[in-house]
């Protein structure tokens, strides 16, 4: 709520009116990690930080954004729509872009927007600033999405207009999350299952490295375009497959290792990480948080040693807690290259261990660590029911 106000009161001294306020969360994800532009599944879910964007319609037809984090102002029209140059205008343009390909006209609007997702974290506080944009564009102007046509517009941004070539899962969980639930999502399908996180006695801990990470780094793409390569040299012998998905291990050792090792690990580590999510879910249905845990270093061991996506600093934090009977599994999370990771610790014990950790990485690396406790929250939506 005091978000709300806050962004309410920031969009009166600005523009003078009384807005519509939309919020959209950030995401974390248990397992299931560089799988989704696989056509594999993950497991994210919606978390208790969200960006707050307030909107109203304008008389003219410009656009007029206000971002409060960098406390910078952008102005356009619909018609004149082109990369910024500027960290964050382009989230939103790139949503106003995907609409107006849709063939709608829309007016002119004014926005301003904050929230409490830390920057460059890796929580995806871009997925739901798009995710924002899309769900308040298209509640002003009436405009007929269901929630899979918003994330797929979100994601559709991110590709075309920023030139990030993300998956759907970050997008697809700000829209769908559900409080106390993981988001079970099949790619290829683009359906999910919500599963109940019934751990009570554990709580998720975010340990933030500070270390800033850029998707829009070619590395992405470039492990993207590896797993292609993969599909392609599989497909030589089984023209069926369209995806890493339909890709054994097996196949990959037969048809791709003699070529490329690069490629053939990285595949490697997908098909793995496939199976691997399939096994932590039923974990997860009897309970055996320990068992799920122990999925999560696996996954993290892969990401280092196979998908090659880790860092130092992601590694450390991870090594450090790996032999504590407090912690029943951490791994680094999202895209890779700094950011978070993410830590299942006994509830009792999480404060203070996040206080020794923050002073052992201080130590080594001379930065300061930040420790989010979050919880699972709602996806998007529209926060005021008016403008009052
Ligand atoms: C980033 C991307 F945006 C997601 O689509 C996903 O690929 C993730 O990295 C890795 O699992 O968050």
């Amino acid at each position: 709520m005091e978000q709300t106000q806050k962004i309410k009161r920031t969009f009166r001294e600005l523009f003078g009116a009384s807005p519509l306020i939309f919020r959209a969360p950030g995401r974390i994800n248990l397992i299931g990690e560089h799988t989704d532009y696989n056509q594999g599944w993950v497991l994210p879910a919606a978390i208790d930080k969200a960006i707050y964007l307030a909107i109203e319609r304008r008389e003219d037809d410009s656009i007029h954004l206000f971002s409060d984090d960098y406390s910078e102002h952008f102005e356009t029209r619909a018609g004149e729509l082109r990369r910024s140059g500027k960290l964050w205008p382009d989230y939103i343009l790139g949503v106003v872009e995907q609409f107006l390909k849709d063939g709608h006209s829309l007016g002119g609007f004014n926005i301003a927007f904050g929230g409490d997702i830390p920057l460059g974290a890796g929580l995806s506080s871009s997925a739901a600033l798009e995710c924002a944009t899309a769900t308040a564009l298209s509640s002003l102007f009436d405009l007929p999405y269901s929630r899979l046509d918003l994330a797929l517009k979100a994601q559709a941004a991110e590709n075309e207009f920023v030139g990030v070539k993300c998956g759907l899962m970050d997008q697809y969980a700000s829209i769908f999350g559900k409080k106390g639930h993981l988001i079970k999502l099949d790619c290829a399908s683009r359906e999910h299952d919500y599963v109940p996180f019934a751990a009570s006695d554990l709580r998720i801990v975010l340990f933030d490295t500070q270390v800033k990470h850029s998707l829009a780094s070619s590395a992405y793409n470039r492990r993207r375009e590896e797993c292609e390569a993969g599909v392609g040299l599989v497909k030589e012998h089984h023209p069926g497959v369209s995806s890493l998905r339909d890709v054994s291990e097996t196949m990959l050792r037969q048809y791709v290792k003699p070529h490329d090792e690069t490629v053939y690990q990285r595949c490697s580590y997908v098909v793995g990480e496939m199976n691997r999510l399939q096994e932590a879910c039923e974990h997860l249905e009897e309970n055996n948080f320990r068992q799920f845990g122990q999925c999560m270093f696996e996954t993290h061991y892969g990401l280092k040693n196979q998908y090659e996506v880790s860092c130092f600093e992601l590694d450390l934090l991870v090594e450090m807690v790996e032999t504590r009977p407090d912690v029943f599994g951490a791994r680094m999370m999202g895209g890779g290259f700094g950011g978070c990771t993410i830590n299942l610790v006994r509830a009792e014990a999480a404060e203070s261990l996040a206080a020794e950790i923050a002073g052992i990485y201080h130590e080594a690396t001379g930065m300061r660590l930040a420790a989010y406790f979050v919880s699972i929250e709602d996806g998007a939506g529209c926060v005021t029911a008016s403008h009052a």
